[in-house]
């Protein structure tokens, strides 16, 4: 069967939002809308799998929530156009949660390299949301049975968690589906990654093998989507380099990891490719070539950053995108919901 082509992506109101998350995530999904039906997604419900330490308790959850959902306008994604909503007003995702969890192998969980890296050594404490996570996520992508999910390449292992669940849903209800009026036996549909752009994974500015994180103890690491542009210069002037001149050709880069991501995100933010950006900065000195990507990333954050400061200074209009949104996102899950429970064989009142 031909799916409807869905685009379904989320974000996780923990604070801290940043160039990664805005290259690697939002810019794409931006570009999506002009092809496809968007559902954008705040998840506070993956928000809450670190401990309440890290998320920061319920107003910092509730703060962080309308923050998110301002960088997702501010940066251009339409709620009229498209849904925008926050995961926790919609009860399906927590209950086809349950489902997946019992179609979701323990092997294929303990593959998943996320959960090892963010709950370290002390595992035994580590909540079972976090170690569930990526059931969570599948969930909320084919929830809405959505075909197309764009995501930064840390994302990339769970996304192909997702189609194994939606795989093995399809195969192990086979039969249930058909007689449900599938007669090719697909129900869910395989998710495809969308993992595009010079700057897939944006690296930290003080170690160019560490992905740019919320949560590094370190400011100075990441550019975040408020900084001001006084802030971003001083950030970007102290971004880890080498002592040798930018490369003329992307080869060049390769063993040059700080290099490589100052590049990358230079051409993700003009908008062109990595060999363009040093075929005009090629041979000379990183610091007239960070004058320049202060210049880029001023331009490109400083109008975000103060719609999302107009946005947020307007909790109740947030909140109302986020109902109108949600009630959306609702109709949609509701459906696949029934029919999930169907196939299942739940009996449910009519
Ligand atoms: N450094 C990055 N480069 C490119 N893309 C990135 N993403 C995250 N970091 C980078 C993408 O942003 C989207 C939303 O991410 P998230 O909020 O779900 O959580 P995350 O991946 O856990 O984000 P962080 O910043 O890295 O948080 P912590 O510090 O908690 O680990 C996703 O599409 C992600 O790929």
């Amino acid at each position: 069967m031909a799916f409807v082509e869905r685009v379904f992506s989320g974000v996780q109101p923990t604070g801290n939002l940043h160039l990664g998350n805005y290259l690697g995530a939002i810019v794409n999904f931006v570009k999506m809308q002009e092809t496809h039906n968007c559902i954008y997604c705040v998840v506070d419900m993956h928000a809450i799998t670190m401990g309440i330490d890290v998320w920061g308790g319920p107003a910092e959850l509730a703060r962080n929530t309308r923050e998110v959902t301002a960088a997702f306008i501010a940066s251009g994604i339409d709620p009229n156009k498209h849904i925008v909503f926050n995961q926790s007003q919609i009860a399906g995702h927590a209950e086809l949660t349950w489902i997946f969890n019992c179609v979701a192998r323990i092997g294929w969980l303990n593959r998943m390299t996320q959960f090892k890296e963010k709950a370290g050594k002390d595992r035994e404490n580590a909540s079972v949301g976090l170690y569930d996570y990526p059931v969570l996520m599948a969930a909320d992508i084919l929830l809405y049975r959505a075909t197309h999910v764009p995501v930064g390449e840390d994302q990339k292992q769970h996304l192909e968690l997702s189609r194994d669940i939606a795989q093995k849903f399809n195969n192990d209800f086979s039969d249930s589906i058909r007689g449900h009026g599938f007669a090719d036996g697909l129900f869910f549909p395989q998710p495809e990654p969308l993992i595009t752009g010079p700057a897939t994974r944006v690296m930290s500015l003080r170690d160019g093998t560490k992905k740019m994180s919320k949560s590094d103890a370190s400011d100075n690491s990441r550019i975040n989507l408020t900084d001001d542009a006084d802030t971003i210069a001083q950030k970007i002037r102290k971004a880890k380099t080498d002592p040798e001149p930018l490369p003329s050709e992307e080869k060049g880069l390769e063993p040059r990891p700080e290099a490589d991501n100052l590049v990358g995100i230079y051409a993700a933010l003009a908008g062109i490719s990595k060999q363009e950006v040093l075929t005009q900065f090629g041979g000379g000195q990183f610091s007239s070539f960070k004058n320049a990507l202060v210049e880029v990333c001023v331009a490109k954050l400083a109008p975000i950053a103060s719609e999302m400061k107009r946005l947020v200074a307007d909790p109740g209009h947030v909140d109302a995108i986020l109902a109108d949104g949600a009630s959306r996102a609702r109709d949609l899950a509701d459906e696949t919901m029934r029919m999930t429970k169907d196939i299942v064989g739940f009996i449910r009142s009519h």
